[in-house]
């Protein structure tokens, strides 16, 4: 299943300039050991399974750029470099490059000067990509990556993410070739139909952002009974601490790229 199986994922360690990191609230500074910690944790899990995890180096230049995911869209056959939509981290991607064009033997780029896209507006399942409109992902961005990747056989259909929701994976997370966790908010309206939905429980929002990767689901600590119904319904649930993570808007999937390269 070539969406939630992979060999290599890549990962970068927090930079001490994450207490600048964006964030729609503030919430506290970002304790970076704790934050290393728990990356350390995420690191090990994913390798746990079996995987190749890069880990690159912090950049200080840019606080949020320990969210990799926001980077690139890694698909079985080439690897899309993104522009984020957040003038303070569209760099990031240009970082991101080489490391991609070392595994990847095809890459392309969304270029246009209006389009923006990040990665966690993307959510890949078994049969299409569905990327969120969102405060950094526009029009522009979704179509370019629609033209992009169709000769390589992938259909992208456009969504939205709710209003003052940072990305439309804030709100969901692929468990498997049919079932996705989301939030009861996202899941109205309508976007699902065809998936088998697990809703996250009421109060317990952010544990939305979860990943499915290989065998195990790593998910964030503190949401019990989200927890619960994940592993009632048959999933291994790997917990790892985002309490610091959540204070700069992020979670389990920003946190790393997931593919299988070409
Ligand atoms: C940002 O606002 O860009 C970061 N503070 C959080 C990015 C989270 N990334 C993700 O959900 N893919």
């Amino acid at each position: 299943m070539r969406s939630y199986s992979f060999t290599h994922a890549i990962a970068r360690r927090p930079a001490a300039s994450i207490i600048r990191g964006l964030r729609a609230v503030d919430t506290g500074t970002p304790d970076l050991a704790l934050m290393q910690a728990h990356h350390d944790s995420y690191v090990a899990a994913l390798r746990g399974t079996g995987a190749e995890v890069t880990v690159l180096d912090a950049l200080e230049a840019y606080p949020d750029s320990v969210f990799v995911e926001d980077t690139a869209l890694c698909l079985p056959e080439g690897a899309i470099l993104m522009r984020p939509g957040a003038p303070s981290r569209l760099g990031e991607a240009a970082e991101m490059e080489p490391h991609l064009a070392g595994l990847y033997s095809r890459m392309r780029r969304i270029s246009g000067e209006d389009s923006f896209i990040e990665g966690g507006d993307i959510l890949t399942t078994e049969t299409e990509i569905l990327v969120g409109r969102s405060a950094r992902t526009n029009a522009a961005g979704i179509a370019e990556l629609a033209r992009l990747v169709a000769d390589w056989g992938h259909v992208v259909r456009e969504v939205h993410t709710p209003p003052g929701v940072l990305h439309f994976k804030t709100d969901c997370s692929l468990m498997d070739a049919e079932t996705v966790l989301a939030t009861d908010r996202l899941a109205a309206s309508g976007c699902f139909a065809g998936y088998r939905v697990i809703p996250v429980a009421a109060g317990e929002e952010a544990a939305a952002n979860a990943i499915r990767f290989n065998g195990i689901v790593l998910f964030p600590a503190g949401f019990p009974r989200t927890r619960d119904r994940l592993a009632d319904a048959g999933y291994t649930v790997h917990e790892i601490g985002n309490s610091e993570c959540a204070k700069i808007d992020g979670g389990m999937s920003c946190l790393s790229l997931r593919f299988t390269p070409s």
